[in-house]
């Protein structure tokens, strides 16, 4: 009797013990579970602490269970040749397409891939409770056995339970099956796919903002229209940004060739690469420097990148319309990468790239659309007068003037109006490009040092012939010609710079035994052979201690012993001017 009624009050205070800690807990977490996060501000991160991804020793919890095998064309990423006589159609379509959309028509919109990740992406676990996703795919006049592959991948590929809907963008498409038949075809997805159309053409960068606009998801995700998604490839890039809604996500592009529609990885399954750039803002890959790699604790862990290639990525929607979404002022296609990149990192975000994320992507043999009414009346290449607007928007003065070294027309190019992009970074306290450099694309400089400025610039022309030292469009190694001097620039710019390297584009001209070379400039290097004489007009080879001359007959070019008066020696740098 004694016993019980003491049992029963220790009972009762132990009870009392833990309503009172609940509701202590209670009170604590109510305010940090209403403001789970602030939408208000740039930069803000989540403020509940949310689970991570656990690497598990039995298979990951997004992972299928088994994929059937299946035997097809094309089946299991294999290559699909077409017959002879399909020749033609092959033909037509790559012309039209630029990829072999005959040969897409034979392969399963719902063919196997093989998966290319690291084995140790199949054992992670994720939060469950991931964010609903948006997965927007623009187009203008893709193939339609691609466009829609792309769409079953994802259907296919990702967890309903977080897929809140895959949105077509259509960017003014004539293609009459694309304009008529599309409608009809997406009603099998039961609302899952959602179709919007352009008016008039927009561009890839505009019809993106649009798309972000229209999307219900909380993340969006970005996919060319030339697309498959490889197992389990959403979890992984929506895990860091459920933690913190400031991270971009990127996954790692693999090729689908667009002859055969081969499936192939893009690295071998260890290394790391990441995005960066040289000074005329062509987008490289990188090995991922130690220093990032060490920050985490398994090699499928993502890492951190200073830019990334353009066409697929995750981010939160909300995240992506506080920034501006892409720059309306930037026209088509380009730059819109570097914009978006330079705007995360120095306004307080970041980009990660995500290894156990795999996509495949269709690179085109060439780009089949041309740019519309939205090129016409402009000076100069659309994506250049891209690039200038994102560097005066993003750079420091300095940088600047690397940009200009290396494009030195785009100093005439009309970029448009700035001054909203200018406030934009003013409103939203976002970092100088020194601390970018310094903080996030270190390695840029290893590759790609500051640049000397140019001495001279412009059209080489000789002073026999008033021909032009020209490229004829050939990439390294091959001999430079000579060829009538067309004024436009192009294969005809050539730049010498202050440490003697004489450059076209981002490639260097060079001299051996052969004749004068188009040659790859050597990585982490700006110095070059070459001397330009102002008073004789010769162009000296240091090293071999001989001239840049015109062979009067052949019209060979090499290196000969110097003679000043002899005017197949003698070269005139000229300015060009845009037109
Ligand atoms: C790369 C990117 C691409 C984009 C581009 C630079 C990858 C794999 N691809 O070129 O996404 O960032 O660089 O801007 O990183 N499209 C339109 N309207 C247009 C033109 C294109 O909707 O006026 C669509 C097109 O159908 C495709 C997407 O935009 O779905 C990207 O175009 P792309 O595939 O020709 O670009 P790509 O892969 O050469
Ligand atoms: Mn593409």
């Amino acid at each position: 009797m004694v016993v019980s009624i003491v049992g029963r009050r220790t009972r009762l205070v132990r009870i009392l013990i833990i309503a009172v800690i609940a509701l202590g807990l209670i009170f604590f977490l109510m305010p940090k579970m209403s403001q789970n996060y602030d939408n208000s501000l740039v930069g803000s991160k989540y403020l509940k602490e949310r689970s991570k991804p656990v690497l598990v020793t039995n298979l990951g919890n997004f992972e299928p269970k088994e994929v059937n095998k299946k035997d097809g064309p094309g089946e299991g990423g294999k290559p699909h040749y077409l017959r002879d006589d399909q020749q033609n159609d092959a033909d037509e379509s790559e012309s039209e397409y630029g990829m072999n959309i005959a040969c897409s028509d034979e392969i399963s919109l719902d063919r196997n891939i093989p998966d290319t990740r690291m084995k140790e992406c199949r054992h992670w676990n994720y939060p469950t409770d991931l964010p609903k996703t948006s997965v927007i795919i623009v187009f203008h006049n893709e193939g339609w056995s691609v466009l829609l592959r792309t769409v079953h991948t994802v259907i296919n590929r990702s967890p309903p339970t977080v897929l809140e809907e895959v949105l077509l963008v259509d960017d003014y498409s004539d293609k009459e099956n694309l304009k008529s038949d599309l409608d009809n075809y997406i009603e099998q997805f039961n609302g899952k796919v959602r179709l919007i159309r352009n008016t008039e053409r927009e561009g890839l960068i505009r019809t993106r903002s649009r798309g972000a606009k229209e999307a219900k998801g909380e993340v969006i995700v970005y996919l060319d229209a030339h697309c498959e998604v490889n197992v389990n490839w959403l979890p992984p890039l929506l895990a860091p940004i459920y933690r913190d809604r400031t991270v971009m996500t990127v996954p790692i592009i693999d090729g689908i060739d667009h002859k055969t529609f081969e499936y192939r990885p893009v690295y071998g399954d260890s290394r790391h690469y990441r995005g960066i750039f040289e000074w005329g803002m062509l987008y490289k890959e990188n090995e991922v420097p130690d220093r990032e790699l060490s920050k985490r604790s398994h090699n499928s862990e993502p890492y951190k990148s200073p830019t990334h290639a353009g066409g697929l990525f995750a981010i939160n929607r909300q995240y992506f319309l506080e920034l501006g979404a892409y720059d309306p002022g930037l026209l088509v296609w380009g730059g819109e990468n570097f914009e978006l990149s330079f705007k995360i990192w120095q306004c307080g975000g970041s980009i990660e790239w995500v290894p156990c994320s795999r996509v495949g992507h269709v690179y085109r043999g060439f780009m089949p659309y041309n740019f519309g009414k939205l090129a016409q009346k402009k000076k100069g290449p659309l994506i250049t007068i891209n690039y200038k607007r994102v560097i005066e928007t993003w750079f420091d003065e300095k940088y600047k003037e690397f940009f200009y070294t290396r494009e030195p027309m785009a100093r005439f190019y009309d970029m448009g109006d700035i001054t909203e992009q200018k406030y934009l970074k003013e409103r939203l306290k976002c970092k100088n490009f020194d601390w970018y450099m310094e903080n996030v694309a270190y390695d840029v400089y290893e590759k790609f040092p500051e640049l000397p400025p140019n001495l001279h610039w412009g059209e080489l022309r000789s002073g026999a012939t008033d021909k032009c030292l020209d490229t004829l469009g050939h990439g390294p190694p091959s001999l430079m010609a000579v060829q009538h001097c067309h004024g436009y620039g192009n294969n005809q710019l050539i730049r010498l710079n202050a440490k003697g390297q004489l450059g076209i584009g981002e490639r260097c001209i060079e001299a051996d035994s052969q004749g004068i070379k188009l040659a790859f400039c050597r990585l982490g290097t700006v110095n070059g052979p070459w001397i330009y004489d102002e008073g004789t007009h010769t162009l000296l080879h240091r090293v071999h201690k001989k001239c840049m001359a015109l062979h009067p007959q052949t019209s060979h070019l090499s290196l000969m012993p110097c003679d000043v008066n002899n005017t197949y020696q003698q070269w005139y740098f000229k300015q060009i001017q845009p037109r």
